[in-house]
């Protein structure tokens, strides 16, 4: 039977040091030698163990009892604020990907409810500010006492709130202090914590100045749980394609996960359909539907896959070009490169038809803050489109709901630049021909088309294409930087260490590719963050944070590490090796050879 069997990262012995959210995939191994084709079956396999039932004794999974009575438990609260708004709120929080999430998913409630002429009810925190939404922000997810203020702020002269915070790997000080907060102030919070590690698994390294951790703190939650004071929705969904990437199925599973009870409070304070087990089981379900007819569209994603993976080769551009939610997702996705691959804002971009006018966020327009924000399809126009050629990629991102004939008119402009043109576009089974869609056709290299059932309501297919379209951009950019040669088998070398959570992966992944004592993998570490060839007594009595101050300044931290360990040299011969070389595989043979 489909998912009753333990899978290898299930075992106690598979990497036994880190959590799920940090394991390597076994089914990724070598998707750094990958074609496009073999890369998206890999992430279809990866994507799939999402909505694998659990194994007997093994962990929770997404659509285990367990999960889905805390689901109904948390949506029965939501309700309740739905029905008697005054005075109240549901937050939601996160750090990078949760927090985007956290505001895209607020964004589409409230703009429900306005539709139902009712007052917004959600409010979204992301570490950092908004600035964090399309930008790397990765040293305040170390700060406990900005995520306690900003939950503060937002949540001033309120008399209950439901605080929903997600951290992928329960592991982010910031989203910990807010959970202790709540905690603290039972008569107004209620604190839901949204995860995808086992509780034992939550990080138990101590917050500076806190006398929490997020391991203690998922803890008292999980005794309050019994009394509904508190809830844990921490289902495993397997370890990440690219190890640690939770923007992937992390950011996935908590986009359905939020989707799911937020959906079925409403439809219980607004259509009279109370909340059930079955009635949310069901509607996960149509999510694993939902996954699967997007990868029957393997071999459109594949083809994408292959553009991109070209143009990122030859130092051009990828850009997607998106209309309503389906661009602020092309947004998010690009942003994520420069984290994620090390990648420069030019190397991928997203731009949003309408610009900030679509996005209600609670900054406004953030143009002030440099060409990397940037976002509407005129900025493209006047700063993009004029270099294009055909060795970059454009992707246009729509649906049958999105305005066709701008559609069509934009992708006229952009041919007049670049033939590496395609369309992803969404429509449904009752949909007639249309004459523009054949035009936007003759104008691309490729289309891929998903078709969704009509009889499902104007709110599950715009998820269900959200969804979709999360998957084909995180295949693309993905699956481009693994063919432009930045991942070694399922990791990403060039990690930047930007906070303490990275520090450690970045020390595990020196281990585990050097395969020497930790010790000797941290100082390796510490040499190439102060760029020095001795660990000073000073340095070494810093704290990690300092260290992630520092390293935030340097390039190329991990593979200098990395190229230092294996061959003894000098940092600045791994340093002068690596500007010739790259590929630290090649780097390392290189000073083999030299030797
Ligand atoms: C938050 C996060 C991730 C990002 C990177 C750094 O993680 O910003 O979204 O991809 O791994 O951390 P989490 O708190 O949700 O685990």
């Amino acid at each position: 039977m489909e998912g009753s069997t333990l899978h290898e990262w299930e075992s106690p012995d598979y990497e036994p040091t880190l959590p799920v959210s940090e394991k390597s995939n076994p089914l990724t191994r070598d998707i750094d030698r990958a074609s496009a084709s073999s890369i998206v079956k890999m992430l279809e396999a990866c994507d799939g163990q999402m909505f694998q039932e659990a194994a007997a004794g093994a962990y929770q999974r997404l659509l285990s009892d367990e999960v889905v009575k805390s689901m109904k438990a948390v949506a029965k609260r939501v309700e309740l604020i739905l029905k008697d708004p005054e005075h109240s709120l549901v937050v939601v929080s996160g750090c990078g990907t949760s927090g985007r999430l956290a505001f895209i998913t607020t964004s589409s409630f409230n703009a429900e409810l306005r539709r139902l002429k009712q007052s917004p009810v959600y409010s979204y925190i992301i570490a950092g500010g908004d600035r964090a939404l399309f930008s790397s922000q990765e040293a305040p997810e170390d700060d406990p006492r900005l995520g306690e203020l900003s939950l503060k702020k937002v949540c001033e002269g309120k008399k209950r709130v439901l605080f929903i915070g997600i951290s992928c790997g329960l592991s982010a000080p910031f989203v910990a202090a807010q959970l202790d907060f709540c905690l603290q102030r039972p008569e107004v919070y209620t604190p839901v914590l949204i995860g995808f590690n086992p509780a034992h698994q939550a990080r138990n390294e101590a917050i500076p100045g806190c006398s929490f951790t997020f391991h203690s703190v998922v803890q008292r939650m999980q005794q309050l749980s019994e009394r509904q004071m508190a809830f844990v929705i921490n289902p495993a969904v397997g370890p990440e394609a690219i190890s640690g990437s939770s923007r992937m199925k992390g950011g996935s599973a908590t986009k359905v996960l939020l989707e799911v009870v937020l959906s079925a409070a409403h439809a219980a304070a607004f259509s009279a359909a109370p909340v059930t087990h079955n009635g949310i089981l069901q509607h996960m379900r149509t999510y694993k539907t939902t996954v699967d007819a997007t990868y029957a569209q393997s071999s459109g994603i594949s083809k994408l896959v292959e553009e991109a993976g070209q143009s990122l080769r030859c130092g051009r551009s990828v850009c997607y070009l998106g209309w309503a939610s389906l661009a602020l997702l092309g947004l998010i996705d690009a942003s994520e490169c420069n984290p994620t691959f090390g990648a420069a804002y030019k190397d991928v971009r997203g731009f949003i038809s309408g610009g900030y006018r679509e996005l209600n966020n609670n900054d406004g327009p953030l143009t002030s803050l440099g060409p990397g924000f940037d976002i509407a399809h005129d900025d493209f126009l006047r700063f993009v489109l004029p270099d294009l050629n055909d060795r970059d990629t454009v992707v246009l991102f729509y649906t049958h709901s999105d305005d066709i004939s701008e559609v069509v008119t934009l992708a006229r402009r952009v041919r007049e630049k670049t033939c590496n043109l395609h369309a992803v576009y969404h429509h449904t089974d009752g949909d007639g021909a249309s004459v523009l869609q054949d035009d936007i056709s003759s104008l691309c290299l490729s289309v891929v088309q998903f078709t969704w059932s009509s009889l499902a309501s104007e709110q599950i297919l715009h998820k269900q294409w959200e969804l979709s379209t999360k998957l084909v951009l995180n295949a693309v950019s993905t699956g481009a930087h693994i063919l432009k040669g930045k991942i070694y088998q399922n990791h990403m070398i060039d990690v930047q260490v930007t906070n303490s959570k990275l520090y450690h992966r970045a020390t595990c992944l020196l281990q585990r590719l050097s395969a020497r004592p930790e010790s000797q993998c941290e100082e390796a570490l510490l040499k190439a963050i102060y760029q020095v060839d001795e660990v000073s007594v000073d340095i070494a009595s810093c704290d990690i944070i300092s260290h992630t101050l520092v390293a935030r300044t340097r390039s190329q931290v991990v593979p200098v590490a990395l190229v230092c360990l294996m061959t003894g040299c000098s940092l600045m011969e791994a340093k002068s090796v690596l500007e010739q070389q790259p590929v630290v595989r090649e780097a390392v043979a290189l000073l083999f050879d030299a030797a």
